[in-house]
């Protein structure tokens, strides 16, 4: 690939952004040196940090062969995936019991507190017992995050292991400061089969991310079913980035590569039962090229255009130059959208707009108003990246996702705009979260147009500050999320997968590029605000990374050992 549109668009429009972008790619050369690896374990290895912790007394509660799960009806769902949970690495199967039934043994007992907010919860630990009190399910589900990392982290592995699973006596007690921590994965450019984006969700829910933004259609393909246009997963489908029409991806098979309808509702439920809500974005009115392939009926000229799988962006837009086409894009968007509405529970559509360099300024507000329109009537609240908002007029509660690198640029103006009037944000800022981008120079894969993020990058940036200036309220923030492009997930030098393989699987690409920065980036989603810039923090940071590094083993995931990391040490 000579070119790379995206790297020259942003030093292009955002130069003034060199400051920030320096400073995310910045490696203290030190650092690994710097690390004393001053072991940290249980409740000091946490990650997210919890909002407060307090050591107990007493002795420690030991998990054994009868230990009992208690739970009234309302948190049942939950007790019961512990349960499942718990029996994969002891080969005990807890059983789950009604609060009349207890024992006097000590067991793990949920209790209801209806006082908590949603996502709350509190976990006390003693010799006598485990309880976890929280409002329902959710905030039992994610006090499930903390039992496990305080378990040994063997308690991870799917085969049977002879531990010792005791627990230090603790209080904590919890709550999330954003409501949205997100991780988004880009199925439209390299296909990631349904086994493996359930792996990545399994991921999250050790790390109490709740949200899981699908990028679904882009240039290089679209993957989900949509039953008034079956060509968009024949043609639209048969690409990826770098497979094109009739390749065999050595993992996925041949293509047309997509979910159907009932995949997609399997996944959905799954992501459901682990409290996570699944985004799907719809890319548009660029980035639509595998649309332009499969409907004639929305490119300007009324043809069809051949399926497209290279590597570049800002290359499509489907036909905004009269009103007749709009009407074409309008009817192509009312079917898509609430097909999609109808298979998500959520409360957003991802209705895209990043980069249509193609557009006129009135072609873009053309299509932001049509699918502002179409995605509300379709009963769903508006998400996209943030150049939406120089479109058509936001919707009630539309929530803009902000990308750019250069705080005080031009882009943090618009986002800035856009709180000012009332709307909240999605922070993504590509230096900081942009997960395709590579660690350092010496990884293996990923691009590094918004600068290489280490580790600290990744960890150390406050969401409230990155627009540059004063720092937006609190109330702003939607939340946080972590993007994993994948557009050029192929893109690596030294095909570390054996002789042969161009294209890592995508697991591989995940686990690699996910671990260890997006534990950092759920740790800026659910931890309280504080000074995240000095030594001793991302020293303390690196300290509980080493430790949770044996939890990945543990899980099986091919983590990057990042060379400013001293992995040895742990
Ligand atoms: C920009 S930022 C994109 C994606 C690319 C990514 C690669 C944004 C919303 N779009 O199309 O995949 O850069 O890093």
């Amino acid at each position: 690939m000579a070119q790379d549109p995206s790297r020259r668009k942003v030093l292009g429009t955002l130069a003034s952004g060199s400051a920030a972008f320096l400073l995310a790619s910045v490696i203290p050369a030190t650092a690994a040196q710097a690390v004393t690896a001053s072991g940290v374990s249980g409740a000091g290895a946490l990650i997210p940090a919890p909002a407060s912790t307090r050591p107990g007394r007493g002795t420690s509660f030991r998990l054994s062969s009868d230990t009992e799960i208690v739970a009234g009806p309302e948190t049942k769902p939950v007790a019961d995936y512990l349960a499942a949970f718990l029996a994969s690495a002891t080969g005990w199967q807890p059983a789950v019991v009604g609060p009349a039934a207890v024992s006097a043994r000590p067991a793990l007992a949920f209790e209801t507190d209806s006082g908590l907010a949603a996502e709350a919860y509190r976990l006390s630990v003693t010799g006598s017992g485990v309880k976890i009190s929280s409002a329902g399910n959710e905030g039992a589900f994610r006090a499930l995050a903390t039992l496990r990392q305080l378990l040994p982290a063997q308690i991870e592995s799917s085969k049977l292991v002879a531990g010792q699973w005791t627990i230090a006596p603790v209080e904590i007690s919890d709550a999330p400061r954003f409501g949205y921590r997100a991780l988004m994965l880009d199925p439209a450019r390299r296909f990631i089969p349904i086994v493996d984006i359930k792996r990545v969700i399994d991921q999250m829910t050790l790390y109490k991310l709740n949200v899981l933004h699908l990028h679904l259609t882009d240039d290089q393909g679209w993957r989900l079913a949509i039953d008034a246009y079956p060509e968009l997963t024949k043609t639209g489908a048969s690409t990826q980035s770098g497979f094109a029409p009739g390749t065999v991806d050595p993992v996925a098979g041949k293509g047309p590569w997509f979910y159907s309808k009932q995949e997609y509702a399997d996944l959905v439920g799954y992501a459901a039962r682990r409290f996570i809500e699944i985004v799907p974005e719809v890319d548009g009115p660029g980035h639509t090229s595998a649309a332009l392939a499969s409907v004639p009926a929305i490119n300007a000229d009324g043809k069809a255009i051949p399926p497209y799988s290279g590597f570049d962006v800002g290359i499509s837009l489907v036909g905004l130059q009269d009103q007749q086409r709009r009407e074409q894009v309008k009817t192509f968007l009312t079917s898509v959208l609430n097909e999609v509405a109808a298979q998500t529970p959520g409360r957003y559509l991802h209705i895209g707009g990043d980069e249509s360099p193609k557009a006129t300024a009135e072609q873009y507000t053309a299509y932001t108003a049509i699918a502002n329109d179409v995605a509300t009537a379709a009963g769903k609240k508006v998400l996209a990246w943030h150049e939406w908002a120089k479109g058509a007029p936001l919707p009630d509660g539309a929530v803009m996702q902000y990308w750019g690198t250069a705080p005080g640029s031009a882009d943090a103006a618009l986002a800035r705009q856009v709180v000012d009037a009332g709307h909240q944000l999605v922070l993504s800022p590509a230096n900081c979260s942009y997960l395709d981008m590579k660690y350092d120079a010496k990884t293996a894969y990923g691009r590094s147009w918004a600068g290489m993020i280490n580790l600290r990058a990744a960890w150390n940036w406050e969401p409230t500050r990155v627009l540059g200036g004063a720092a937006i309220a609190e109330s702003a923030v939607l939340g946080v999320e972590a993007s994993l492009w994948s557009d050029s997930a192929n893109q690596f030098k030294d095909q570390p997968f054996g002789p042969g393989r161009i294209y890592a699987p995508a697991r591989t690409y995940t686990d690699f590029m996910l671990f260890p920065r997006l534990p950092a980036i759920a740790e800026l989603g659910w931890s309280a605000k504080t000074d995240r810039s000095s030594a001793a923090s991302y020293n303390a940071l690196v300290a509980r990374i080493l430790e949770h590094s044996k939890r990945w083993d543990a899980m099986g995931i091919g983590y990057n050992k990042a060379s400013d990391i001293p992995w040895s040490s742990r």
